[in-house]
């Protein structure tokens, strides 16, 4: 069956209109990002074109996606906003709140045991507002929307940075917080700034070791983390075309780690293959309807500098695996290099553990790939040193490798678990023998994501990112630097053996089959289903509105961090065990910057409480200058909120009184989210003016009372010995992200006209 087929013919019946309307706007041929876009303009037909990097605009997204850790306060915003259902098809998937321990069953028991208040909340509020639930063990979210319900050419939202991983179906993907989610939802326009455009142009044929996750981990070596930063990265040539769907996908979902705003691919007959595979023939009939507005116009693809702002350039054939860390995942090493630079810079060869799995790697593919290296480690008689560690994209791909043997061919490897499928170690839900010891160490996964304490909450895990195949190899030899290519293995008889490349099947020959998804549809009428938020429980809390602002500059700001180098939102509020609280913004406030390291005494929450003098945690210093009415303001680096879609990392600082974030620059859609609060995210107009904060600063803004786009904040910094700096600060707000500030935040905005 195919979810939403009309809505899907709808999309396809509009295209060639407003393919031809932005035509005549653009006047020249257009990129199959720009299609899409402005084939879901707000308004309907094009009749201006925008300024890529530049306008904002309103778009009408098709769907929205969201999964449980960041639906809990997507949701909890959708209940105050007086609707009710929801405006276009959505979905939620339970899939963070599951922690890998022993294995699938009793994890999985043990998640619902723990989460049972949260799913229950989650599955209510579905049934109400007409949203499609994923129960847990269903699946990863962003498997089981490509599984399921990406289109090519469609447009989606989803609270979750991975929502990019559609772009392997030819989607225009994109993450979002979910106050974004919320406005699609209520049936708003969804604003997003008219992105740039990157053309990756692959040419030759992936062969050998080499496979689709090397793609994105070399391009993530050239743009790293945030060389796509308001960009959309559109993949052609016949390199592109030579891909799997699941492998495209790879490419897009990864691409969030370079701070992409999405990535995509055009219409192809590998997205036919996929589609027909997962039982959508109906959208491949309708798609070949309209398929030559699917893809980029020859044109493009011909001389893509002529179209793109910037173009790269990738032969497919000369690619060589890669291994991506530690701790960012742009720090890209081909295998044949890593011996020496792990020793140089004192990485940890041996390996415990090796991951496979992750929306970004999860596939059928993916596993069969990986089988077959055990599968040939195994026939040659050589022990895997390491643990594997599997959890399967969606049910759909467990249920058919589990019928295909693939998991028999895993568990031969007398050191595998397989995990629910669900995302486990990739988001810190992994018990972790002995992490606590904080030993240093070294990982490998097929995850996109390697920041510090995220996979076992142990900082001195060094982990590194490789495609399910190099994860599967190096899990047998026990070596970071072991490169199948060229090195040998020693098996059970002494003898020195190579690994075979790896085989795989793109598509599984007897077809997918699963015998229950987890899929739970919503009532037809949802108006007489009650939502229960017990006003005692940790784990959810309904939201109160935040207050308005009240017209006047902001005076006697205290700083409360000034954080040193990179601060994701993993830093900012961390996941893993704060997980479960993401339902109860008091509660998961207390874990506020936990993990940024103040510029001045080079620690983890221990910043210098101004009114006592004393260090103290952040949330209790925060808390106190709360209690005591002193407004405060954080200070940080680049790419400030890199990482997740998390909107907690703004929502716990508007909540704790912090009044305005000023970094060095931003990752898009944590300023977004930033604003969607009600909160001032700011830029130094001088990044040297980062130089000037000192400790004991107390910060007054000059001109925030006439607020207006263009125009720079200007605030007075006075030092504790007596000399003042006035600084610049630069800000993106336009008059309607202006009025989300004044009201206090977007919702309180959609709430009044409700
Ligand atoms: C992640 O990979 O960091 C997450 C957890 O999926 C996040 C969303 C979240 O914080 O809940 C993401 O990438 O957006
Ligand atoms: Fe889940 Fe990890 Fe994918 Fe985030 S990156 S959605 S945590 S599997």
């Amino acid at each position: 069956m195919t979810f939403d087929i009309n809505m899907i013919k709808k999309v396809y019946e509009r295209y060639p209109e407003r393919i031809a309307a932005a035509r005549q706007v653009v006047q020249k041929p257009l990129t199959l990002a720009e299609k899409i876009l402005y084939a879901h303009l707000w308004q309907g037909n094009a009749t201006e074109a925008y300024e890529r990097g530049n306008s904002y605009v309103d778009f009408a997204p098709d769907r929205v996606a969201m999964q449980d850790a960041t639906a809990q306060m997507a949701l909890l915003q959708f209940m105050q906003a007086g609707k009710a259902k929801v405006a276009v098809p959505s979905t939620v998937h339970a899939d963070h709140l599951i922690q890998a321990k022993i294995g699938a069953d009793k994890d999985l028991q043990e998640a619902l045991n723990k989460n049972n208040e949260v799913f229950n909340f989650l599955s209510s509020v579905c049934d109400k507002y007409g949203i499609g639930f994923w129960k847990p063990g269903a699946g990863i979210i962003h498997q089981v929307v490509l599984e399921n319900y990406a289109f090519p050419g469609g447009m989606m939202i989803g609270t979750d940075s991975h929502t990019v991983n559609a772009g392997g179906l030819g989607m225009v993907a994109i993450g979002v917080g979910g106050a974004d989610a919320v406005d699609v939802m209520a049936g708003m326009a969804w604003e997003l700034k008219m992105p740039k455009l990157i053309g990756v142009k692959l040419t030759g044929k992936l062969n050998g070791w080499t496979s689709a996750k090397d793609v994105i981990l070399k391009v993530a070596g050239i743009l790293t983390v945030k060389g796509g930063t308001g960009a959309i990265v559109e993949y052609f040539g016949e390199g592109a075309v030579s891909l799997s769907a699941t492998g495209k996908g790879t490419i897009c979902n990864m691409g969030a780690e370079i701070g992409a705003t999405t990535s995509t691919f055009g219409y192809d007959d590998s997205m036919r293959r996929y589609l027909a595979a997962t039982g959508r023939q109906e959208v491949v009939d309708a798609a070949d309807k309209i398929a030559e507005h699917l893809t980029g116009d020859a044109e493009v693809y011909a001389e893509p500098e002529k179209y793109f702002d910037q173009v790269i350039e990738i032969n497919l054939s000369e690619l060589t695996p890669h291994l991506n860390g530690p701790f960012t995942p742009d720090l890209a090493t081909p295998v044949a290099e890593m011996r020496d630079k792990a020793i140089a810079n004192d990485w940890p060869l041996d390996i415990e553990w090796a991951l496979i799995g992750s929306c970004t790697n999860s596939s059928y593919e993916d596993l069969s790939r990986a089988a077959s290296i055990v599968e040939d480690a195994v026939a040659k008689g050589v022990k895997p040193k390491a643990i594997l560690g599997i959890n399967p994209g969606s049910e759909q791909v467990r249920y058919t490798a589990e019928r295909d043997g693939l998991l028999d061919t895993f568990k031969k490897f007398e050191n595998a678990r397989i995990f629910t499928n669900a995302c486990g170690p990739c988001i810190g839900q992994w018990d972790r023998e002995g992490a606590e010891k904080q030993e240093k160490n070294s990982i490998i996964h097929s995850f996109n994501r390697n920041f510090a304490k995220r996979a076992d909450g142990n900082p001195n895990t060094h982990a590194f990112v490789a495609s399910p195949e190099m994860v599967a190899a190096v899990a047998i030899s026990g070596r970071l630097d072991f490169n199948p290519i060229t090195d040998t293995l020693t098996n059970q008889n002494g003898e020195q053996v190579k690994l075979d490349e790896p085989k795989g099947s793109e598509l599984p020959a007897k077809g997918f089959d699963v015998e229950d998804n987890g899929y739970q549809a919503p009532a037809e009428d949802g108006s007489a289903v009650q939502v229960i938020v017990s006003p005692t429980s940790d784990r959810l809390q309904l939201l109160e509105p935040f207050s308005p602002w009240d017209g006047k500059n902001i005076t006697g700001a205290k700083l409360l961090i000034k954080a040193e180098g990179k601060c994701t939102t993993d830093h900012i509020s961390m996941a893993g065990p704060w997980l479960k609280y993401r339902g109860h913004l008091d509660n998961i406030s207390n874990n506020m910057l936990i993990g940024a390291v103040n510029f001045f005494n080079k620690e983890t929450n221990r910043v210098k409480n101004q009114l006592t003098g004393e260090y103290g945690e952040v949330p209790a210093v925060q808390r106190a200058y709360k209690a005591a009415g002193i407004p405060s303001i954080v200070v940080g680096d680049q790419n400030y909120g890199e990482g997740s879609s998390r909107e907690h990392a703004a929502m716990e600082p508007r909540h704790l009184g912090v009044k305005a974030v000023l970094v060095k620059s931003f990752a898009r859609i944590h300023e977004t989210n930033l604003k969607k609060q009600g909160m001032l995210a700011l830029t130094f107009v001088n990044a040297e003016d980062y130089d000037k904060i000192q400790e004991d600063d107390t910060f007054d803004f000059l001109n925030l009372d006439s607020f207006a786009p263009n125009t720079p904040l200007q605030i007075l910094v006075s030092h504790s010995d007596g000399t003042t700096d006035t600084i610049l600060a630069n800000h993106t707000y336009n008059e309607q992200q202006i009025g989300w500030f004044k009201a206090g935040s977007a919702l309180n905005l959609i709430a009044q006209e409700a």
